[in-house]
């Protein structure tokens, strides 16, 4: 109290406050890309895994680019799929980058990626961008890419129900794995909670009393997959239960995933103390040629994050929604419920007029208690792209939220600035995560 008195009134010393708006921005961005950042959701694995992908090749893979090749190219879905990885990194090369402008963002964030690097973006050499991958290890290029990008610790998505991963975590690498203070683990639901006709039969397999139809009075199969929640949690060391919703998701409701979610899913991360993270809004495989690719967006209900967050008051939930169209109402509903974070422009919103818009929004709805961004990153260098991408719409953001009280004659000052990008780009997450 007394400090920030001295703050306000310390008019004697104006060095360290803003002066003008010029100052403001570059104050903010170089403020804003110093940060170093705290990744809540990516798709990377650390590499005791031996499942990080990496390299030009995979870059040029990710899904994003296929849905985006799909429209220009001769091929049908088939002929690309029967493609090695390599040749399928070629031909979306030369029909997106070659053929055409490669300005969408997925396309814009491979340049940035290059040039970041230090490669030679003007020679739009696919070949010598693959030469100056073959000299470098994965340990190296996880070394460099961290500390390029000023990313501190990413939260990884693990689901236990996926073989190759589960196998890791049941060996002695797992060790190795949770040493790693850059990665940490978030165990994440979606074959459980979405599909559980198959997830029962891996559970029985597996050694877990549950039976295939679930009612509210099963108990043993709620004790049961606790259990399985439980176990997981503490192996993984994981620091939320997360999972992706589709559209259509209520709740509560009568499916077998409301009582899961009642009964299983909320208990255990009451005991444990860990948030839920939800992701709200996916059509998948809308169409299934594409693959990974084939996933659309779809308006969903925020009433149902509504009664999760009134009915549960003891429970935390991380919240980030695909469609647009959700974003003013759950960012109202955050400012109901201090159990509800909102995270994140998710995937289709990933792109900056959509970040800038929503962000914007946000900040002005909910001030600083929010999290803006994640990077979603499969592939390690997505996060120079994602991040660098990121950070400058956040810095101009933040930028005209502080100009506008700078005009009120508010004194801002570098330090408060500092907190603030702090609390955006990691402290947020950890307070959240944390709470008692
Ligand atoms: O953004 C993506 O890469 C999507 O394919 C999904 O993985 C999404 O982020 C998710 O976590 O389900
Ligand atoms: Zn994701």
């Amino acid at each position: 109290m007394s400090e920030k008195l001295t703050l306000t009134a310390g008019w004697e010393d104006l060095s360290h406050y803003i002066k003008n708006s010029t100052e403001l921005a570059d104050v903010v961005s170089r403020i804003v890309n110093d940060t170093a950042i705290t990744d809540m959701h990516t798709h990377l694995y650390a590499p005791p895994f031996g499942l990080l992908l990496q390299g030009i090749d995979e870059q040029l893979r990710y899904h994003y680019l296929i849905s985006e090749v799909m429209r220009h190219s001769p091929l049908s879905s088939e002929e690309f799929w029967a493609m090695s990885n390599r040749k399928q990194a070629d031909h979306i090369w030369q029909v997106l980058f070659l053929e055409h402008s490669p300005y969408s963002e997925a396309c814009r964030g491979v340049l940035t990626t290059l040039e970041q690097l230090g490669l030679d973006v003007k020679a739009r050499n696919l070949e010598r961008y693959r030469e100056w991958y073959s000299s470098r290890s994965q340990d190296a290029m996880v070394d460099l890419v961290f500390h390029k990008a000023n990313v501190k610790e990413v939260v990884m998505t693990n689901d236990p129900f996926d073989e190759a991963e589960r196998s890791v975590w049941l060996s002695d690498t797992s060790e190795a794995i949770r040493q790693d203070e850059r990665f940490h683990a978030a165990l994440r639901l979606d074959p459980l909670l979405n599909d559980w006709a198959h997830s029962h039969q891996n559970l029985l397999k597996w050694g877990y009393d549950v039976k295939a139809n679930l009612t509210e009075y099963d108990r043993r199969t709620f004790s049961e997959v606790n259990r399985f929640l439980r176990e997981w949690l503490e192996r993984m060391n994981a620091l939320y239960l997360s999972v992706s919703l589709p559209s259509t998701f209520t709740y509560p409701s009568e499916d077998e995933r409301s009582l899961l979610i009642t009964h299983c899913v909320i208990p255990t991360c009451a005991e444990a103390n860990v948030p839920l993270a939800l992701m709200i809004g996916v059509k998948r495989q809308v169409n299934p040629k594409l693959g990974p690719a084939g996933d659309m967006v779809g308006r969903s209900d925020v009433e149902a994050v509504e009664h999760l967050c009134r009915a549960f008051p003891r429970n935390r939930f991380l919240v980030t929604m695909l469609s647009r169209e959700n974003q003013h109402e759950l960012t109202v509903l955050a400012r109901m419920f201090p159990n509800l974070m909102v995270f994140g422009a998710w995937w289709f919103l990933n792109t900056p007029s959509l970040v800038e818009e929503i962000t914007q929004m946000r900040f002005e709805l909910l001030g600083t208690s929010v999290i803006p961004q994640h990077s979603d990153a499969r592939i390690l260098e997505q996060l120079l792209y994602k991040w660098s991408h990121a950070r400058q719409v956040i810095a101009s953001v933040l930028s005209t939220q502080y100009q506008k009280i700078l005009d009120t004659g508010w004194p801002l000052d570098t330090q408060d600035i500092e907190r603030d990008a702090a609390d955006l780009l990691s402290n947020n997450f950890w307070r959240f995560v944390k709470k008692n």
